[in-house]
């Protein structure tokens, strides 16, 4: 087998540790794979959480006058459904992906900070654990968004609230943490010769990821504080009756509610922009232009929070200004897709699960955007706010941004983080049960609501067609979460019986495929320079180049992996 030629000038190798093992590595842990690890698994574990919640009340809603649910235990699963996919899926997933894969991607050894990476971890998980905590009392009722007065102690004395109101406090600092980590391990550990302008696009989007926590966690921080001492303190700050202003909080909320929604899925952005180029076969279409619109559309996240107020009293020239900045949202995304598709135009396609999830997810995330564009238009949104209509939108938005990303992310990265190829037929079957699921579930809810069904429902009348829609609804809901366990089963047994990955499964671009997988604890024992965003066919060219013959896989560097670790 060929050894592995230096195509560039060499950093000194690095000595390593030898690797902990057992449980007590884990709790004890500050390496960047690991925490990463505990990431994800935990998020996960949430999102079957959040998702037994939903088909709970898809349960419950099969059918018209239905019984099974009472009105305050489905007020507590819509509250704990969106409370659990946002605040302990989506947004801190995309932390566990980056946390194993930012320092791989940028030829970094760990993370600037690895012990406040740890923290970070625990903050969340303390987070989940006090909110779930909560369901052996009463748990919160007053929706992911928590209005007052609603969220007041008259309305809601219980302690779930409360424990919502911590689960905002715990999951936001660990989020800022690990913001200003990923920050400052983009700004100053990247290899020699990574530019800007050589920055994998996944590492970009975690850029303005952490960006966008920074600015948008304080805020609602600081309201959730408000809203506590309003509760326990005789503040009034919501409370209009004292010379509070309820509208207080819809600002701050939502100055960090819409931020908040990029927070979701620009990191998913980003791992469509590494995989399609993969398994297109060709460079990414306009680098350049997708790095910058994630910039863009971050700057203008901050302008539009209004558009989720448009039937609160706002002066019409300010509805009208958020329309307008709302609409210009709709330039740097169309930007990025018509980008993605730029790059599958003839590439000779190679059609693996991670990029039929993300196909599926551009397909799922325009009809989204494209009710978004209905939605921004105030007068419509006059009388679509608080229908069905906004559920469809809401999840055509995060299940495709979020959720098909992420699966993509699974499938793509699953070889690199234990070994092991996932089976690419149960990967397909997912696919087409979750895509379809997910259609027959959330595609009908754009009828739904413009039949006048409201959201936050426990039960409907059986008038029109609200029966049969609703009955397609729960059904697909249920499609869908077979899809999800189809995943699930193929993750569990690919741990044990999938094939050998090797360092580099997919001939794919970016540096965590110039190591063994799994990684060693040091990530590399050598690190390359760079000289094009695209270095591992850099190698590939100069190796070809000077041996005369074309190869399959680039060596890793001769002693790196887990043999490195033990010989020491
Ligand atoms: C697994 C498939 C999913 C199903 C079947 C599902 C179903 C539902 C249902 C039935 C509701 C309540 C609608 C209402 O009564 O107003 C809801 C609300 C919501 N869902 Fe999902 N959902 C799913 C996934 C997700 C994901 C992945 C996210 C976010 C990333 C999400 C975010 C939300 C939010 C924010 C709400 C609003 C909660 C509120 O009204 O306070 N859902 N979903
Ligand atoms: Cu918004």
């Amino acid at each position: 087998m060929a050894t592995y030629v230096a195509p560039v000038p060499q950093i000194a190798a690095h000595k390593v540790d030898r690797e902990s093992r057992g449980w007590t590595s884990w709790i004890t842990t500050t390496d960047h794979k690991k925490i990463g690890i505990m990431y994800l698994v935990t998020t996960f574990v949430f999102f079957i959480l959040g998702g037994t919640e939903a088909l709970l009340m898809r349960l419950q809603l099969g059918a018209p006058e239905n019984t099974l649910i009472n009105p305050q235990t489905y007020n507590e699963l819509f509250t704990m459904h969106g409370t659990t996919m946002i605040f302990l899926f989506v947004v801190p997933v995309w932390a566990g992906f980056a946390n194993y894969f930012l320092p791989l991607m940028i030829g970094a050894r760990d993370m600037a900070f690895p012990r406040m990476n740890a923290l970070s971890y625990w903050l969340l998980l303390a987070g989940g654990i006090v909110f779930y905590a909560s369901i052996f009392w009463t748990p919160p009722s007053a929706g992911w968004v928590s209005y007052p007065p609603l969220s007041s102690i008259a309305f809601s004395p219980s302690g779930g609230q409360d424990a919502w109101i911590y689960l905002i406090h715990l999951t936001g600092l660990s989020s800022i943490l690990g913001a200003v980590n990923f920050y400052a391990t983009i700004a100053n550990m990247r290899a020699r010769g990574m530019s800007w302008g050589r920055l994998p696009l996944f590492v970009w989007t975690v850029l303005v990821y952490s960006i966008l926590i920074i600015f948008a966690m304080p805020v609602i921080a600081g309201a959730v504080t408000l809203l506590l001492t309003d509760r326990h303190f005789g503040t009034h700050f919501y409370d209009p009756t004292q010379g509070g202003s309820q509208m207080l909080w819809q600002n701050m909320f939502w100055f960090f509610g819409h931020p908040e929604v990029y927070i979701m899925i620009l990191p998913g952005f980003g791992m469509v922009s590494e995989i399609l180029p993969v398994f297109a076969k060709k460079p990414v279409f306009g680098y350049k232009a997708i790095a910058t619109s994630s910039v863009t559309i971050a700057f203008l996240a901050f302008l539009v929070w209004a558009h989720h107020m448009f039937t609160a009293p706002i002066p019409l020239v300010v509805l009208a200004f958020v329309m307008m900045s709302s609409y210009l949202i709709a330039v740097p995304t169309g930007v990025k897709i018509f980008n993605w598709i730029g790059t599958l135009w003839s590439g000779s396609i190679e059609y693996s699960t991670a990029l039929l999830f993300c196909v599926g997810f551009i397909a799922i995330f325009l009809i989204g955007g494209i009710s978004g564009v209905f939605l921004a238009v105030f007068p419509v949104d006059w009388q679509l706010n608080e229908s069905y209509f906004v559920v469809a939108h809401i999840h055509f938005v995060l299940m495709g941004g979020a959720v098909f990303t992420v699966f993509a992310a699974v499938y793509y990265w699953f070889p690199k983080m234990t070994g092991r190829l996932m089976s690419e037929t149960l990967g397909k079957l997912s696919f087409w049960l979750m895509f379809w699921g997910f259609l027959f579930t959330f595609l009908i809810q754009h009828v739904i609501g413009l039949d006048g069904m409201p959201r936050r429902v426990y039960e409907y009348p059986n008038v029109g067609n609200l029966a049969l829609y609703n009955l397609i609804s729960t059904i697909g809901a249920f499609i869908l979460a077979l899809g999800i366990l189809v995943t699930i089963i193929n993750a569990a047994r690919s741990v044990k019986v999938g094939a050998i990955a090797g360092p580099d499964p997919w001939k794919a671009n970016t540096l965590e495929w110039f190591t063994t997988s799994p990684p060693a604890v040091n990530n590399f024992d050598e690190i390359p320079v760079i000289r094009s965003v695209e270095p591992m066919k850099d190698f590939r060219r100069e190796i070809e180049r000077r041996t005369g013959q074309r190869i399959e896989q680039v060596p890793v560097p001769a002693g790196s992996g887990e043999a490195a670790a033990s010989s020491l």
